[in-house]
């Protein structure tokens, strides 16, 4: 029987916060993902690897299986909600909130409000339920630029100490969510590696609950 588990995980924050978790469940990575360039951690554990991904992918990979189980944040779960996986748990790290904000003096607009976001699906969403109709601007980072030159009227972005806000003119107008990391668990692994990642969800569960 296969019995080799697969983790994937972003590095910064997510691995970060997560190496606690691993170190209660024993599973102690044999390199630095910051420092290393291997994308595959090997662990004390022969049996077990870390997947380095980027942090929208490590649902894509938990979803087809080419993982077992990772960690990502709720966010990235619900802009785009992917079949085959179970979110076990909440894992109460990399905590933020997801918000609009705007300039500090708002200018009128005469249009259709104009939000820029990476969250496109969240924050027609968050609309949709206002009853707020809002044209939407795809953005893939430095969301803040966008209504320093006009080319949105508001930001959906995620919100944590509020500095780069603050840093760029902005102050958070509407709380849309509150964010942390989730356990996910690739359905098919967790019936054929059900001891194996059990045994890893309760170290974790026990972990969290002393934090
Ligand atoms: O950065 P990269 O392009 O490699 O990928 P990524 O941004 O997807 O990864 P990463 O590691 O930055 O974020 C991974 C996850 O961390 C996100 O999916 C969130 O669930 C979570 N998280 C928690 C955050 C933050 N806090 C956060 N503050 N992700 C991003 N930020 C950014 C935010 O977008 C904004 O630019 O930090 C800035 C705001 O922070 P404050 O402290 O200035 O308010
Ligand atoms: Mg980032």
């Amino acid at each position: 029987m296969d019995n080799q588990l697969t983790i994937a995980l972003s590095k910064g924050r997510i691995y970060k916060d997560t190496l606690p978790l691993l170190e209660a469940a024993d599973i102690l990575p044999l390199e630095d993902p910051s420092k290393s360039r291997k994308l595959i951690i090997p662990t004390n554990q022969e049996n077990v690897r870390l997947l380095i991904v980027r942090a929208t992918d490590a649902p894509t990979y938990v979803s087809h299986g080419a993982a077992d189980i990772g960690v990502a944040g709720k966010d990235v779960l619900m802009e785009a909600p992917l079949d085959n996986l179970y979110e076990l748990l909440d894992l109460q790290i990399a905590k933020c909130r997801l918000m609009v904000a705007g300039p500090e003096t708002p200018k009128p607009h005469g249009h259709r409000l104009k939000i820029a976001t990476k969250y496109i699906n969240s924050a027609k969403a968050y609309y949709a339920q206002k009853g707020e109709q809002v044209d939407l601007i795809k953005l893939y980072g430095s969301m803040e630029i966008a209504p320093l030159i006009d080319l949105a009227d508001k930001i959906v972005d995620l919100v944590d100490t509020g500095n780069t806000l603050r840093a760029n003119g902005l102050v958070p107008e509407e709380h849309i969510a509150n964010i942390s990391s989730r356990l996910i668990v690739n359905e098919h692994a967790y019936k054929t590696k059900f001891n194996q990642i059990n045994e890893i969800v309760e170290k974790f569960q026990t972990a969290i609950s002393n934090t």
